[in-house]
């Protein structure tokens, strides 16, 4: 029988199914929802990421030792600080004036020294030992079998992103894990022929003590706070066993496992960084899972996960043949070869990724999302706003995952306290800023370093967010609730910006153009420091327009929109340098790196909406240039970013090549986590949304299908996706050409949307007019309109 089957993965469905009644076969559109492997993992990047947005699983599907690292994604060590540093205010005057006389190199210097946050800021990388503090791993979750079954000829590890449930089956074992998203739980579920006999052990790098006893396995402690003879966050964590037959006992800082064929292994979390009573409620979940069967507690993930992921469905075409090779082989081909398939994979996995990172009313996903191995994370697994948070949050809308938005604005509202002292210490003025590095204690001050500490837009970069999210949802409340945020940020840049003397415009001063440097004119003198870098113009520019469009909305603040409105006309227009690129400053400086990974003057393009091929092509033209000269390469964030450029100048060919370039070994990891290197989640998210914006954009006032379709996709199919103005819309292609096109309207509104050239004839079902070009109609909350397309 097993010899029906001609390939290794069709074989191992079939050894899982057998040993398992409670799996069953997986359909063809399944099994394009999988990750698969033929081996353990090796390294913490080819292990698979489990999480429901507050605790996170990763197994490495070892045989004879698995180790499954464990997340919770509060875990921080730090605690608040003052960071206010009183010489900077001082040293202010005297900065400005140099850069206003063009002694950016002077400017520096007195920066270098004054213009720092107080106290070690993020300590270079070396947060876990002072006040900033690090996303910390929560431990690994060891599995130590006495006698291990290790036959792995049918050695088969997944992931199956339609109902977030990773396994590792062999011919006689199969193992299942999952982080429930119903009973908020991590449970792993070991089956085996032949009897399990297994050591299990908490355990954590440091600040840890576990007991055993009472039918629980306890590991807790607490991190560091970053000050002396203080504590900081509390955690505990707890493990249960369900076995079916055999015993199992709990000894010294051990579980143990006798012959045993089938147990639950049922695992909970909390800190005190939510709970008060964290070990409270890490009982209670604890006790709860336990009184359900296997069954239950894997049905009732399935169905709460399955309400968002399946809101949307993509399909870009197959490739026979790739589809049957390991997620390994396809992306190592991926560069080489046209698998249209793995693309729609690559975006489903960044959903899946998004979901399992983020709970409505937790913290936002950090620069690893809510996956961590060790004490030290890569950058502190911080908030960076000056690309890499937001990033995080691209693909929230367009996918239909609103509701997930929410940590992002409530952690944006929370800077604000601390964001009032920071821009009232360090540039007396109104209103509140935020730089470039942040976590979950407030941090706004600027960073260590001015080369690239000293960005002060990252707050009005966070206040995008408010307003892409309302365009989205139309919800007027929501746009109240966070209306004075955002007017707290325009408050200090009106009383920041400074007058420039060539052109008398209004210019941030002190900063930077993130995290890029250019040598002063006539000079090989490096320098970062400047004043009105493009991005901040364009960052304040939507800030104020955004602001000054919601209080029209709102019906408030008169007087303060005009004062917006004024100041708006002030600010440095987009300036094509005579290279004919955007200028990424204020003059056309020469930047030390012409392929430096920050594309940040392209922002107005992507994710701002203050250049398009509708209204400002001869930007567009110069944004193509810029790209030209920056290069294709650079970190996986970096390349994300880039595809997202391209599909917004309408390059749908550009766009796929950035796309190889992403999912290529140099910056995508085994397990399809980006790779900066090291993992940086940021470039999943950006790559997501970077394939819708290649499928669907409705940034510039209509929808448009398929925008950038790149010939590999010649057909196609999506629904789920959201538009702004509250559509949802499907569309299907064939021939690289649009056939058929949906819109519901989730909210009440009216909706344009943009024929492609080659249609001939359309065929309209609901209340729609075609005009212009345009199909044009105001629907009412509910209300459908679908288009039928015919193609000369
Ligand atoms: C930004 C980037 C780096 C890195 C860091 C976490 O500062 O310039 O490349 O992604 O964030």
């Amino acid at each position: 029988m097993v010899m029906l089957f001609t390939n290794k993965k069709s074989f191992s469905f079939l050894v899982c199914c057998g040993l398992c009644s409670l799996i069953s076969c997986s359909t063809d559109q399944e099994k394009n929802l999988q990750l698969w492997y033929t081996t353990p993992a090796t390294v913490w990047e080819e292990t698979l990421p489990l999480g429901n947005g507050r605790l996170g699983l990763m197994p490495d599907g070892n045989l004879s030792r698995e180790v499954i690292v464990l997340n919770d994604i509060t875990l921080w060590s730090g605690s608040p600080q003052d960071a206010v540093n009183p010489m900077a205010q001082k040293y202010l005057p005297r900065i400005r004036q140099l850069l206003l006389e063009g002694r950016n190199d002077l400017a520096q210097e007195l920066m270098y020294e004054h213009f720092i946050c107080g106290g070690a800021g993020s300590g270079y990388g070396t947060g876990s030992k002072v006040p900033f503090g690090c996303y910390q791993t929560l431990g690994s979750l060891i599995i130590e079998y006495r006698d291990p079954d290790t036959d792995s000829s049918l050695y088969y590890r997944s992931m199956d992103l339609s109902r977030a449930v990773a396994s590792t089956c062999t011919k006689n074992t199969k193992n299942e894990y999952f982080c429930s998203f119903s009973d908020d739980v991590g449970v792993i579920r070991l089956e085996s022929k032949k009897g399990i006999d297994a050591v299990i052990r908490m355990v954590r790098p440091e600040r840890y003590e576990t007991t055993a006893g009472d039918g629980q396995l306890v590991m807790k402690g607490s991190l560091g706070s970053g000050v002396q003879g203080k504590d900081g966050m509390c955690y505990m964590a707890r493990l249960t066993a369900v076995p079916a037959d055999g015993s199992v006992c709990y000894r010294g800082d051990s579980m143990v496992l006798e012959n045993v064929h089938k147990v639950t292994l049922i695992f909970s979390t909390a800190t005190d960084y939510y709970a008060t009573n964290y070990e409270a409620l890490s009982d209670s979940l604890l006790q709860t899972a336990r009184q359900k069967s296997y069954r239950d507690l894997r049905s009732g993930h399935v169905r709460a996960y399955r309400e968002r992921f399946n809101r949307v469905a993509l399909s870009l075409g197959k490739n026979n043949k790739s589809d049957e090779q390991n997620t390994i082989k396809r992306l190592k081909a991926f560069g080489r070869t046209d698998d249209p398939s793995f693309a729609a994979l690559y975006f489903h996995y960044g959903r899946y990724l998004l979901i399992s990172s983020v709970r409505p009313d937790l913290l936002p996903p950090n620069l690893q999302g809510l996956w961590a191995n060790t004490i030290q994370t890569p950058w502190n697994g911080d908030y960076h706003l000056n690309i890499n948070l937001q990033m995080n949050h691209w693909p929230v809308e367009v996918c239909n995952l609103s509701e997930l938005h929410r940590p992002l604005v409530e952690f944006t509202k929370a800077l604000v306290p601390s964001g009032t002292v920071t821009a009232r210490a360090f540039y007396n003025a109104d209103g509140w800023t935020a730089h470039v590095i942040s976590n979950p204690w407030h941090f706004t001050a600027p960073g260590e370093h001015p080369s690239w500490g000293a960005t002060n837009t990252g707050g009005g970069w966070l206040c995008q967010h408010f307003w892409t999210h309302y365009l989205y949802t139309k919800d007027s409340t929501y746009l109240a609730e966070v209306y004075p945020v955002m007017k707290g940020a325009c408050e200090f840049f009106l009383s920041s910006l400074i007058e420039e003397p060539t052109h008398r415009w209004l210019v941030t001063a002190p900063t930077t153009s993130p995290e890029n440097a250019f040598y002063m004119p006539g000079s090989e003198t490096a320098v970062s420091v400047c004043m009105g870098s493009t991005m901040d113009n364009q960052i304040v520019r939507e800030l104020f327009t955004n602001t000054s469009q919601a209080a029209v909305l709102l019906n408030t603040d008169a007087s303060f929109r005009d004062r917006l409105d004024s100041t708006v006309k002030r600010l440095p227009p987009h300036r094509v340098a005579p290279g004919g690129y955007l200028q990424e400053w204020l003059e056309d400086y020469r930047e030390t790196e012409p392929h430096h990974r920050h594309v940040s003057h392209l922002y107005g393009l992507h994710p701002g909406r203050q250049i398009s091929r509708t209204r400002t092509p001869e930007l567009v033209e110069a944004c193509r240039k810029t790209l030209e000269r920056r290069g294709d390469g650079g970190t996986g964030w970096s390349r994300a970013w880039k595809i997202n450029f391209w599909a917004r100048i309408g390059d749908g060919n550009r766009a796929y090549r950035l796309l190889k370039n992403l999912l290529s070994p140099e910056s995508t990891y085994p397990n399809l986590f980006c790779a900066h290197p090291p993992f940086q989640i940021d470039g999943n998210f950006g790559g997501t949304s970077g394939i819708a914006e290649m499928l669907l954009q409705s940034h510039d006032g209509f929808i448009e299908f398929l925008p950038a379709l790149p010939d590999a996709w010649p057909e196609g199919k999506f629904s789920g996706l959201k538009t702004e103005g509250n559509g949802e819309v499907s569309c299907q292609w064939e021939k690289g050409r649009i056939r058929e096109i949906t819109l519901r309207a989730v909210a009440t509104g009216t909706f344009t949307i943009k024929l492609p050239p080659y249609a001939v004839d359309i065929k309209t079902k609901g209340n729609v007019s075609l005009s212009n070009g345009m199909a044009a109609a105001t629907l009412r909350a509910g209300e459908k309109i679908r288009l039928r397309i015919k193609a000369d």
